[in-house]
C-alpha cells in the first residue's frame, strides 16, 4: 500500500491569496507576494530537477549517488551499504515542488524500507546533516509519523558517538550496528553542526537528549577557544587537545560558525548567540581583510593572530547568508559581492573550489557541484528582497546548466554533474551527480524564481546548513 501524503493546508491559502503584491525589498513584503519572478525558470528548474531525480531512481535508485555520466551509482557512507540517500536528500524539495507521486513513493521507501541496522562505520556529521535533516524536513513534508521515527532511530545510533566521548565533542564514525566509535581526531564542522537537527528532534520526541548533546559538543569547543576568542579547525576530542590552530571560515570549519548562529535564529537559543557573537566578532575584526577593495577572510593562528594564508574556499560563501541574517548584513552583502567579483573578473562560469583573492585565479580548478553562491544569494534574498540575488542566481542557474547538464543523444536530460576544471572552455564535467544538490541547489532556486504555495517566505523560515527546511513548509 502506498504511504497517504496529506495534501495540507497549502490549497487556497498563498496560492488563492488576495492580489498578487508588487515586489519590493524587505522581508515583509517577500512574505506576502504572490507573484513568481521568474516562472518560466521554476518551471524551467522543476523540470530538471525531475529528469535527473528520474534518472536517479532508474539508474542509481538502489545507491546513493547518481554518476551521469558512466551512468552507474555509488554509495556515499560506505561501499555496499546504501541508504538511497539521493531519495532522502529530495523530500522536501518534491513537496516544495509539487511532485507528490514521486515524494509518495519515496515516503513509502523511507517508511517500509529503510534499514539503519548496518554493520559499517557512518561519517556522523554527514549522516546528521544529510540523512537526519533530511528525513526530518520529508516529516515536515509528509506528517508521516514513519519518517520521523526513521529519524529517531539513526540519531539513537549515532548517539554513542556523543555518549562515549569525554569531552562531549562526538567521534567522527560510528558503526550504526554496533555502536563501535572511531576517529578521536575530529574537525570543527563535524563536531558542531548538529544542533538544530538534534534540537528539531528534541522538540518533535520529547526528549532533550539529542539537543543537549549538540550544545554540549558546541560548548566544548568554545571553552578552549583561544585568548583572543578564536578556534582552530582540528582537535583530539579524546583529550581535547587542538591539533590544529587555524582559524578560518573555510572548511573544516564553516559550518561550525553557521550553527551557533542558527541554534538561536531556530531554536531561539540564548546560549549559542552568545557564544556566535563572542566567536564572530573577533574574527571579523581580525580576519576580515580587504583585498582590492573586496572583503575576504584570512586564515590565521588562533593564538598568535597572525594571517597564515589568503586563500578562499568556495564552500565558505555560505557566510555571506549568515553574516546577512545574524545582523552583520553590511559585511554578508559585501562578501557575496566580493564572490559575484570573483565569477565575473575571474572569467568563470562556475566558482572553483579554491580562490585565490588577489588575482582571482584558481586555486582548485573543479566544483563539486558546489550550492554555496546560490545558498547566501538565497539567504540575502530572504533578508533583503533585492533583485541582485535574484539576478545572480538566474546568471548561476543558466550556467550551471550549461556546464554541469548532462544529456543523452536525444538532449534528454539525465543529470548534472562536477566539474573538474572550471577554467577551460568549455569547462571539463567529473561524473557524480551530489546528492547536496538534490537539497541545497535546485530548491534555492527553485524558491527564488517561483511562488512554491508550500513554503512561507517569511523572514523565521529556517533551512539547514544542507537546505533541509526544518520550519517555513506549509
Ligand atoms: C553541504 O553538504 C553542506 O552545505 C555542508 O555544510 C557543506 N557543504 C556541502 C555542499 O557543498
Amino acid at each position: 500500500m502506498p504511504t497517504k501524503i496529506s495534501r495540507r493546508a497549502f490549497i487556497g491559502s498563498a496560492a488563492a491569496g488576495a492580489a498578487a503584491l508588487a515586489f519590493a525589498p524587505g522581508p515583509a513584503a517577500l512574505a506576502s507576494t504572490t507573484k513568481p519572478l521568474r516562472p518560466d525558470l521554476a518551471e524551467d528548474c522543476r523540470n530538471e530537477f525531475l529528469a535527473t531525480y528520474h534518472s536517479y531512481l532508474a539508474i542509481a535508485g538502489d545507491r546513493d549517488e547518481l554518476h551521469p555520466v558512466s551512468r552507474t551509482g555509488s554509495d556515499f557512507f560506505a561501499s555496499g551499504h546504501p541508504v538511497r540517500l539521493t531519495l532522502i536528500e529530495s523530500l522536501d524539495t518534491l513537496y516544495l515542488m509539487e511532485a507528490d507521486e514521486e515524494l509518495n513513493d519515496g515516503v513509502d521507501f523511507v517508511v517500509n524500507d529503510l534499514s539503519f541496522d548496518i554493520d559499517a562505520n557512518f561519517q556522523v556529521f554527514e549522516a546528521i546533516i544529510r540523512v537526519v535533516g533530511g528525513l526530518l524536513s520529508g516529516y515536515h513534508a509528509s506528517r508521516h509519523p514513519g519518517v520521523l521515527a526513521k529519524a529517531r532511530d539513526l540519531a539513537d545510533r549515532l548517539m554513542p558517538a556523543f555518549v562515549q566521548s569525554p569531552t562531549g565533542m562526538p567521534w567522527r564514525f560510528v558503526n550504526l550496528h554496533t555502536g563501535a566509535v572511531s576517529g578521536s581526531s575530529n574537525v570543527l564542522a563535524e563536531i558542531g553542526t548538529c544542533v538544530t537537527e538534534f534540537g528539531d528532534l528534541s522538540r518533535l520526541t520529547g526528549d532533550p537528549k539529542y539537543l543537549n548533546a549538540a550544545k554540549a559538543a558546541q560548548k566544548a569547543v568554545f571553552d578552549r577557544r583561544s585568548a583572543l576568542n578564536l578556534v582552530g579547525t582540528q582537535i583530539d576530542i579524546q583529550t581535547g587537545v587542538w591539533l590544529n590552530s587555524t582559524s578560518t571560515m573555510n572548511p573544516p570549519v564553516d559550518s561550525f560558525f553557521e550553527y551557533l548562529w542558527e541554534g538561536f535564529f531556530f531554536l531561539g537559543d540564548t546560549d549559542d548567540r552568545s557564544m556566535y557573537r563572542t566567536l564572530i566578532s573577533a574574527f571579523l575584526d581580525r580576519q576580515s581583510v580587504t583585498i582590492n577593495k573586496r572583503l575576504w577572510f584570512s586564515s590565521n593562528n588562533k593564538d598568535t593572530g597572525r594571517p597564515t594564508s589568503s586563500n578562499q574556499s568556495e564552500l565558505a560563501a555560505f557566510a555571506g547568508g549568515m553574516l546577512g541574517q545574524s545582523g552583520s548584513l553590511k559585511q554578508g552583502a559585501a562578501y557575496h559581492d566580493s564572490w559575484a567579483d570573483a565569477l565575473h573578473l575571474g572569467g568563470y562560469r562556475i566558482l572553483p573550489e579554491g580562490l585565490d583573492p588577489g588575482t582571482l585565479g584558481a586555486t582548485s580548478r573543479g566544483n563539486q557541484l558546489r550550492p554555496e553562491y546560490v545558498d547566501s544569494a538565497f539567504t540575502l534574498w530572504m533578508q533583503t528582497g533585492h533583485s541582485v540575488y535574484v539576478d545572480r542566481a538566474v546568471e548561476y542557474y543558466l550556467n550551471q546548466r550549461v556546464t554541469c547538464r548532462v544529456a543523452d543523444s536525444a538532449d534528454n536530460t539525465i543529470g548534472y554533474t562536477i566539474l573538474n576544471d572550471v577554467t577551460t572552455r568549455p569547462e571539463i564535467q567529473g561524473d557524480l551527480a551530489s546528492a547536496y544538490w538534490y537539497s541545497e541547489n535546485m530548491k534555492y532556486y527553485y524558491l527564488i524564481f517561483g511562488r512554491s504555495p508550500r513554503f512561507s517566505y517569511a523572514p523565521n523560515a529556517y533551512l539547514s546548513t544542507e537546505g533541509n527546511v526544518l520550519r517555513g513548509l506549509l
